[in-house]
């Protein structure tokens, strides 16, 4: 470890709804919610103001519309948010040659391979407020939180402290006493399950693990967990910053105490870990193809099936839909006892081809069908709550609802201030799709999913 506050760590605030924001004057100020608008989605992000209602990421939508029903709900503009982010870790990049992006609005850098030689407090508080002045003009205007620390741990928490628009430098020698009183939760790598377990030994704080019994800890999570959780509950944490992260599969498994049976008993198992994937996998801003069920059984033989589907998609439901098809599938297997069961993602895209995406078709096994990466979403049927259009008379805006053949539309931009609304049919010739394009693929672009 560097006695150095060495990582940088941004993350910016709300993306995806501070990006609507942003591009929608009328809606600056207010709550604002992003996610899948169907009857089972989830809440993507929400804007700060929605927060205070509650609001939280991964909540269902419909729980969502409940707390804060004069929130605006959006479908989302992926590829507004890939532009944003594109922008930002362009940014980054200027400041230094190690950047580890993890997702679409997060990354780590290495100050001290970017040059850096000046670590004192002051120092380091004016390059991160440089940092998110130049994010902020490279992005039109969205705000980053920074953070800044002696390793990957100590620069995440700092940002999170940091939020929202603010900035944290944590100085070296103050970390142990930093973490001691916060959350498990905190620890890198302690996710919802491990947290339980965790509980389970009376183990709720950083300073409560650091009094855990190893031979507690080892029973409950495994050496390699064990040890690792021992050395992070005294901020030891020499993981590097890793520009090269060119990860091209997530996963989540689950190890089960006792061996499972009956697959019905899975079927729960499996939803969640859908849901869990998916939304690591809206969070890196991909698309995935192909979805992967694994089973180990009681006598260790490990089996996986795969699928992959005619077009990407994101959504929990269908991946859910897909897995629990593959566990079908492989029902024979689960008499014999299963102690692991994990769903995995693969064959990441930019952007949805939900045009193309049928469940039906995805029932013919093992088939690969190639399409190109972009299919253009253009119908006036498809019109979605927060897309762009533009109207031959009225200029540009967006979608504000759409159902009997009407589409309403505030035509406003960023830079026109609120604009006014207007009700036209569907079907209006003089009315198209406006969407914001990805930008073309470059090979960072592989580095944003997170590993796993
Ligand atoms: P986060 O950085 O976790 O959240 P945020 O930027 O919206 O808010 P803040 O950082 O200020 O707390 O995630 C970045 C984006 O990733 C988020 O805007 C939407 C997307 N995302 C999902 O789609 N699903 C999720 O469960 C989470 C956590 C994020
Ligand atoms: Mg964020």
């Amino acid at each position: 470890m560097r006695p150095r506050a060495f990582v940088l760590h941004l993350d910016l605030d709300a993306f995806f709804a501070a990006v609507e924001q942003r591009d929608k004057p009328s809606l600056r100020g207010k709550p604002v919610v992003v996610g899948g608008l169907g009857p089972r989605g989830v809440v993507s992000t929400a804007s700060y103001e929605a927060r205070v209602f509650g609001l939280r990421s991964a909540m269902p939508m419909h729980q969502a519309r409940r707390l804060c029903p004069n929130a605006a709900f959006l479908a989302g503009r992926f590829g507004a948010y890939r532009t944003a982010s594109r922008a930002v870790m362009r940014v980054l990049g200027g400041l230094s040659p190690l950047v580890e992006p993890l997702s679409l609005d997060e990354a780590y850098v290495d100050l001290e391979a970017g040059g850096q030689t000046d670590f004192s407090h002051q120092a380091l508080i004016e390059l991160a407020q440089a940092v998110r002045a130049q994010v902020k003009a490279a992005t039109n205007g969205l705000t980053a939180s920074v953070g800044v620390g002696s390793s990957k741990f100590m620069a995440k928490l700092a940002s999170e402290q940091a939020k929202p628009d603010g900035v944290v430098v944590i100085d070296p020698g103050q970390e142990v006493d930093r973490i001691a009183s916060l959350p498990v939760r905190a620890v890198p790598g302690v996710g919802p399950m491990t947290a339980e377990r965790l509980q389970r030994l009376g183990v709720k704080t950083v300073a409560d693990l650091r009094q855990a019994l190893p031979g507690e800890l080892r029973r409950e999570l495994g050496p390699a967990v064990a040890k690792m959780l021992a050395r992070l509950a005294w901020a030891e944490d020499d993981r590097p910053v890793s520009a090269e992260r060119v990860v091209k599969s997530i996963s989540v498994e689950d190890t089960f105490a006792q061996d499972h049976f009956d697959p019905a008993a899975l079927e729960p198992v499996v939803a969640r870990d859908a849901a869990l994937i998916g939304a690591r996998l809206r969070r890196s801003g991909h698309f995935a193809r192909t979805i992967t069920l694994k089973l180990k059984l009681a006598d260790f033989a490990s089996h996986s099936r795969s699928r992959t589907l005619l077009g990407a998609v994101d959504s929990d439901e269908t991946i859910a839909q897909v897995a629990l098809d593959l566990l079908r599938d492989q029902a024979h297997l689960v008499a014999r006892g299963v102690r692991l069961l994990g769903v995995g993602l693969s064959g990441f895209t930019a952007a949805a081809q939900e045009a193309l995406f049928e469940v039906a078709s995805a029932r013919s096994d093992e088939t690969r069908v190639e399409f190109p990466a972009t299919v253009a979403r253009g119908r006036s049927e498809h019109y979605r709550p927060g897309d762009d259009v533009t109207h031959q008379d009225f200029g540009p805006g967006w979608v504000w609802g759409s159902g009997l053949g009407r589409v309403t539309v505030r035509f406003e931009t960023a830079a026109s201030g609120p604009g006014p609304i207007r009700t036209l049919p569907a079907d209006d010739p003089k009315l198209r799709p406006n969407p914001v394009l990805p930008p073309p693929d470059e090979e960072e672009d592989e580095a944003e999913v997170e590993a796993g």
